[in-house]
């Protein structure tokens, strides 16, 4: 193969879209086999940032994995063959459920896989396995913001518009959220609200996104870390106040005002100043602003969502685009930023424990029956709801609990909340499967290791952040080695007797994924391969015979009644310990050059050199007082653990925080301190706020400098 292929770039929820020219691979190793070049679309418009044109080197990185790797009765990893492995797993798996149980078996997957794969993977688990326990990464990325969108409007696409509606903005609010280092090109469509001096960043970091509103662009808000929810009733509380609801939209295309209207009635401005540390007058100006006329946004990040209030604080910020009536109104709207690169698609065609193809409910009857005759078995063969991500890794291990656990798409043991327990769970279990292209933290853990076709290798359709699907192409020919995960998903179903079909071949499993969503509220059955391959903009719902739908709301929402909900929510002050005299809050985060957990980023030589280190980002007057120094070695602990990171000093960080980036593994694992607490309605993990003590230490590395010279001494 050389001619150059169109697709978009392997990480994030943008999905930039790329061309994909192979080289001359024979000429030498060091040279990857294809070279990258932005191309023109409308969510990227040509950009990529540094992930995406360092994407292709890890295509032939030395780290990369060829073979399968069993662990032998040494203890180590060891190559096998193909088929060596698969019986293996096969067998190991029957053991582990007939002494065990269906439920047994649980299943991790992750929003960064193909909407091919992630729709074999949610059958794979319900009919070869038989098992219910099936979640995926996405509850730690996306479960909030779409717990509160289903509860407001019926359904959950992140964004509900075209990116470039945001263009026209005049006023962008963006709650915790840093695209500028998460999604570089994203920052172009903000340059209209910037322009109108609109463009407002809530973060309690001066983050490279909040200098996009310095020079009278618009402004910072910097409220202390887990507040936004006092934030935003007290928006809604001067919106009400000042009289600036929009009256007719509220009575026409809501209901649940009276409600919501008492619940902030006590939360004037002067009392969120004492909460949140932000000023009244700012909060008085902000809600003004925002209901200045047409053009207004509101859109949310992971740091209002991953909080154990983060379904509460996403439904806030709902309510306020209610109330200025903006979402369906055309040049305005409400949205979420999805974050990984399926993270859209991967969430609605059944790697959640409750769901079933097309967003459906694995409860519902009808939806059963539907997904039954296009999988050609009885309803009652597909098992009912499992349990959610923190919870099912909090089973493993355990009587009664998951004894064998396969993971598609997660470094689950850097990732996951509170990673020392997670970790122990999975030394527990009696059979750990990991398919990855490297050995990452879990993947060195585990018994099997199957090595697996990378995105230039392959074909499939992602669902970007807008709704959008589009299509991943195959560049090259992947190495001898490695396969593709539908194959792998096909020959384990085969190997354990499952009477319901696996095709293999991406189309064909599109097709089988139409007919299983069709009707449902993510309805792809209008979409196929060869409008994909047009360039055809192609947004869910889609059904067969439409043109698809890339604004939602613009007549009804979709619950049954067409009118959204008003949800009145309210600040729990039990749900979040706060720091006490000598201990400060924990935000986490990310970093520009990382991905994640570092899992892929981390083996790109130019992104390792320039962040090859966790550093713990401290406010001068902090460290001042906690005796630290720029370049200190510290540790930042509580009772779950601790990180050995040194220190960097800014002024961008509130004095009250400490600020870390979870993209490394080992010792420097943000997760070992973060709280597996989850929301009580997303089952989202508490990332964002947890309490720790920073202090100096002499580092482990200069200690045994020292006293080896003492022994020479
Ligand atoms: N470079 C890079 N880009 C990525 C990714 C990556 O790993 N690296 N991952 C992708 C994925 S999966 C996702 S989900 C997105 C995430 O994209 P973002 O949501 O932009 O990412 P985060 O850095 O997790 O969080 C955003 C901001 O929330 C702030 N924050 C923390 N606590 C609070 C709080 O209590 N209130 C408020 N208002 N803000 C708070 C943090 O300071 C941070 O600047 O990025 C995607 N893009
Ligand atoms: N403290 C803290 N923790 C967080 C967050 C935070 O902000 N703070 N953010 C959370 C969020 S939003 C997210 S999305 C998670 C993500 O965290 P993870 O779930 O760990 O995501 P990745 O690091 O992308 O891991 C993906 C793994 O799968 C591999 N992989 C990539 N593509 C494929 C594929 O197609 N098939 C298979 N089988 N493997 C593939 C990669 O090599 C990598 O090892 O982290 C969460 N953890
Ligand atoms: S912004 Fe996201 S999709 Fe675009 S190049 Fe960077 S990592 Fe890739
Ligand atoms: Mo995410």
């Amino acid at each position: 193969m050389t001619r150059p292929a169109d697709s978009h770039c392997p990480y994030c929820a943008l999905q930039c879209a790329m061309t994909l020219t192979p080289t001359d691979a024979a000429a030498d190793a060091a040279t990857p086999p294809v070279t990258v070049a932005g191309r023109d679309f409308p969510t990227n418009r040509g950009g990529l940032c540094k992930k995406g044109w360092t994407s292709a080197e890890l295509l032939r990185a030395p780290a990369r994995l060829g073979a399968p790797l069993l662990r032998g009765a040494d203890g180590a990893l060891h190559e096998a063959s193909w088929d060596e492995a698969l019986d293996l797993v096969a067998t190991r798996l029957r053991g582990i459920r007939s002494a065990h149980g269906a439920d047994a078996v649980g299943v991790f997957g992750g929003g960064g896989l193909t909407n091919e794969k992630a729709y074999l993977l949610g059958k794979f688990a319900r009919l070869a396995l038989g098992t219910s326990r099936i979640d995926y990464n996405g509850r730690y990325c996306m479960s909030s913001a779409a717990a509160a969108g289903n509860r407001a409007f019926g359904v959950d696409r992140g964004l509900p518009f075209p990116l470039e509606d945001l263009d026209g903005a005049s006023t962008i609010l963006l709650l915790g959220t840093n695209v500028a280092e998460t999604m570089p090109p994203f920052i172009g469509h903000l340059a209209g609200a910037q322009a109108a001096g609109g463009l407002v960043v809530v973060d309690p970091r001066r983050t490279a996104t909040a200098r996009l509103t310095d020079e009278g662009k618009g402004m910072h808000v910097q409220p202390a870390p887990g507040t936004d929810l006092a934030l935003l009733l007290g928006l809604i509380h001067v919106v009400i106040a000042e009289r600036l609801v929009d009256e007719a939209y509220i009575g026409a295309r809501t209901v649940g005002f009276d409600r919501l209207r008492r619940s902030v009635a006590s939360w004037w401005p002067e009392r969120v100043q004492s909460v949140t540390g932000v000023a009244a007058l700012t909060l008085r100006r902000l809600a003004r602003r925002l209901a200045s006329g047409a053009g207004t946004y509101i859109l949310t990040g992971r740091g209002v969502e991953q909080h154990v209030d983060g379904t509460d604080t996403a439904t806030a910020a709902i309510n306020l685009a209610l109330l200025l009536g903006l979402p369906g109104r055309p040049g305005s709207g409400y949205g979420t930023l999805t974050g990984q690169g399926n993270g859209q698609g991967g969430r609605e065609h059944g790697q959640k424990c409750d769901q079933l193809p097309g967003y459906r409910k694995i409860v519902d009857p009808e939806a059963r029956a539907h997904v039954a005759r296009v999988w050609g078995v009885d309803p009652d063969d597909i098992p009912g709801p499992g349990v959610p991500a923190v919870e099912l890794l909090q089973l493993l291990g355990q009587s009664g609990g998951v004894r064998a656990l396969m993971v598609h798409g997660s470094n689950l043991v850097v990732s996951s909340p509170n990673v020392d327990a997670v970790r122990a769970g999975l030394e527990r279990l009696d059979l750990l499967v990991v398919c990855d292209f490297f050995l990452s933290e879990t993947a060195a853990l585990a018994d099997v290791v199957l090595p697996i076709t990378q995105w230039a290798e392959e074909e499939g359709t992602m669902t970007n952040l807008e709704g959008r699907v589009i299509r991943r192409r195959r560049a090259i020919t992947p190495p001898t080695g490695v396969r593709d995960e539908l194959w792998i998903l096909a020959e384990l179903a085969g190997r354990l007797d499952c009477v319901a079909a696996f095709d293999t071949d991406p189309e064909r499993v599109f097709e089988e994924l139409r007919l299983a969503s069709e009707g449902g509220i993510a309805d792809y059955s209008g979409i196929d391969y060869a409008m994909l391959d047009r360039g055809d903009a192609a947004y869910w719902p889609y059904p067969r015979g439409s043109a698809g739908t890339p604004r939602l709301f613009a007549e009804r929402f979709a619950h049954p009644d067409g009118l959204a909900r008003l949800v009145a929510v309210s600040v729990r002050e039990s749900a979040r310990p706060r720091p006490g005299d000598d201990e400060v809050t924990l935000v986490t985060g990310r970093l520009l050059e990382h991905y994640q957990s570092g899992a892929q980023t981390r083996r790109v030589p130019e992104l390792l050199d320039a962040q090859p280190e966790a550093l713990a980002s401290l406010h001068p007057a902090t460290a001042d007082r906690l005796g630290i120094a720029d370049g200190d070695d510290l540790e930042v602990a509580n009772h779950r653990g601790a990180v050995h990171v040194r220190a960097r000093l800014t002024t961008d960080i509130r004095p009250d925080a400490v600020f870390l980036p979870f993209h490394y593994g080992d010792a420097q694992a943000a997760n070992l301190l973060t709280s597996d607490a989850v929301d009580p309605v997303s089952a989202m993990p508490e990332f964002k706020t947890n309490v720790v003590r920073v202090t100096r230490i002499t580092s482990p590395a200069s200690a045994a400098r020292r006293t080896e010279a003492e022994v020479h001494a």
